[in-house]
């Protein structure tokens, strides 16, 4: 495989970075099968940064033998959860090593601001595997009282070789949210990255060796969905895929994992998450919150508050002071320090939100701010903001995916819980106000896996995160993401000799 090398030379990190681009099976950088190899483009110019070697169904087959390998040799029941947690808090830790250095990679790979991606993505990331580390050695079942002549326990056992499918939008973030749980719990892994942003998962893998997982245990296979993706999805000796990414291809994922060995599947999809400001709202509060719920990560966000929904009373005030807000927020060079928003990570991202953008204006609704691609080269658009919307449009129900948001004027609480509601999916809400009984009932009422009350886009290892409705199966984080990853198993011993 060849080494990608780049100097980083900003205000905001300067440095070198050099790795191998190779696909990483058994814990060595290897080729893939047909000697092939993907583009990763720079979205912020354009241009090629680096070819790195394409995995194929083929590089599947043997990475999951030498994931099954270690599974049933190194890993599995034969690593002791003190072993594993040595490890992720070893991993943790060289993460924090080369967090700046993680950050930059990301920010140019995907476009993310390095000071988000240092202050978010990557910290969040270093958190996360700590986390699952002090899991590792925590995980017990339960003894369960039948009668006097017997005693049944339970056991939660690793699963196996786990197939994992992650997305662009947080690459690191959304790696690690993954291989936490799934180590912590004991089972091997077969990682695809998206084809787009590879670089950081690539780098952890020298990360990954240098904590001293066992060879086989983390395998990572960059390659395209339709081919090494489904692969992992539809393999036969693949006991568990999980995804993060459209709601489109979760359904093909799970009618491979149907179709072959009925793999256990958990999905974690898209969202068009409201956010309600109701009239008796911290105005101030709400716009900065409002700002940061639509547009951090370039609205790459699946919890994006992408419908505003605001009261009548104080609809005007809002608009007035979310547009100075908007227009206030810098587009440009993510390693520029004062930079908000770089640019979206692909030009197939770009052109499904300009033309998500052009049927707004199509279909009537009003561009109040935005709406035009920022600058001549890469892939960069203004934060927008359509008024005027309705019900049906394919704004206000399909999710974007890009820094544009819709906002809506409500005047009754009952309708505007049902217009928040009325969404195929169900992944996070938000809402505004200064009377907590208010907050508490409408938080309750609103169907999504997380509502946040005067605050948006709240993440924590330790707090669950998942959907309701189309927006996915399972939980990722916290304790409840240890149990996608393992089985549970009820031993029964009969402690009398007769039959009973
Ligand atoms: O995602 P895909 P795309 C949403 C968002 C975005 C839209 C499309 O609305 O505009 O999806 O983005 C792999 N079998 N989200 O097309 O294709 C693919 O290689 C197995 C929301 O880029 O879902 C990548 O690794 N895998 C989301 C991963 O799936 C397949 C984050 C995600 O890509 C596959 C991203 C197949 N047949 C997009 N086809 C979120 N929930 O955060 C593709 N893949």
């Amino acid at each position: 495989p060849s080494t990608f090398t780049h100097e980083f030379n900003h205000p905001t990190f300067k440095g070198n970075v050099s790795f191998s681009t190779g696909i990483f099976i058994n814990g060595q950088f290897v080729d893939g099968s047909d000697n092939t190899t993907i583009d990763v483009i720079n979205p912020t110019n354009g241009k090629v940064l680096t070819k790195i070697s394409e995995a194929t169904a083929n590089d599947v087959d043997i990475a999951v033998e030498a994931a099954q390998k270690a599974y049933d040799t190194v890993w599995g029941l034969n690593a002791p959860g003190a072993l594993r947690s040595k490890l992720l808090t070893k991993l943790s830790l060289l993460m924090a090593e080369h967090a700046d250095e993680l950050a930059a990679i990301e920010a140019l790979d995907n476009g993310s601001t390095f000071g988000w991606a240092r202050n978010a993505d990557v910290a969040g990331s270093i958190d996360c595997i700590r986390y699952y580390g002090g899991w590792a050695d925590k995980i017990s079942g339960q003894t369960i009282e039948t009668t006097e002549k017997k005693l049944v326990y339970t056991r939660h056992e690793p699963m196996g070789v786990v197939g994992q499918i992650i997305p662009w939008n947080f690459p690191l973030l959304m790696l690690s949210w993954k291989l936490g749980p799934a180590l912590a719990t004991g089972n091997t892994i077969i990682l695809k990255p998206s084809e787009f942003t590879p670089l950081t998962a690539i780098r952890m893998c020298q990360l990954i060796n240098e904590a001293g997982f066992p060879p086989g245990v983390v395998n990572i296979l960059t390659g395209y969905g339709h081919t090494v993706g489904n692969a992992i999805s539809s393999h036969m000796k693949i006991e568990k895929v999980a995804f993060t990414g459209s709601t489109l291809v979760g359904r093909k994922i799970m009618e491979a994992a149907s179709k072959s060995n009925l793999k256990n599947v958990t999905l974690e999809l898209g969202g068009k998450s409201p956010n309600i400001i109701f009239d008796d709202a911290d105005l101030d509060q709400a716009v900065n919150w409002a700002a940061f719920g639509i547009f951090w990560n370039h609205g790459q966000t699946c919890c994006a508050g992408s419908r505003i929904f605001v009261h009548a009373k104080v609809y005007d005030e809002f608009l007035a002071r979310f547009t100075a807000k908007t227009q206030s927020l810098k587009v440009g060079d993510p390693f520029l320090r004062e930079t908000f928003q770089g640019p979206q990570v692909s030009e197939v991202q770009y052109n499904r939100i300009m033309s998500y953008i052009n049927s707004g204006k199509q279909e009537g609704a009003t561009v109040h701010s935005g709406g035009e691609r920022h600058g001549t080269e890469g892939f960069f658009i203004q934060p927008t903001i359509f008024t005027n919307t309705k019900p049906d449009m394919k704004i206000v129900q399909e999710e974007i995916f890009g820094p544009v948001g819709v906002v809506i004027k409500f005047e009754d609480d009952e309708d505007v819980v049902r217009q928040a509601n009325d969404t195929v999916y169900g992944l996070a809400a938000a809402l505004f106000t200064t009377n907590l009984n208010r907050a508490i009932s409408v938080a309750h009422k609103l169907k999504a896996g997380t509502t946040w009350i005067n605050c948006v886009n709240q993440l924590h290892s330790n707090v669950p995160f998942g959907g309701f409705k189309q927006s996915g199966i399972g939980r990722e984080l916290g304790e409840y993401a240890l149990h996608n990853y393992s089985n549970v198993k009820a031993v029964h011993i009969n402690l009398g000799h007769e039959m009973t």
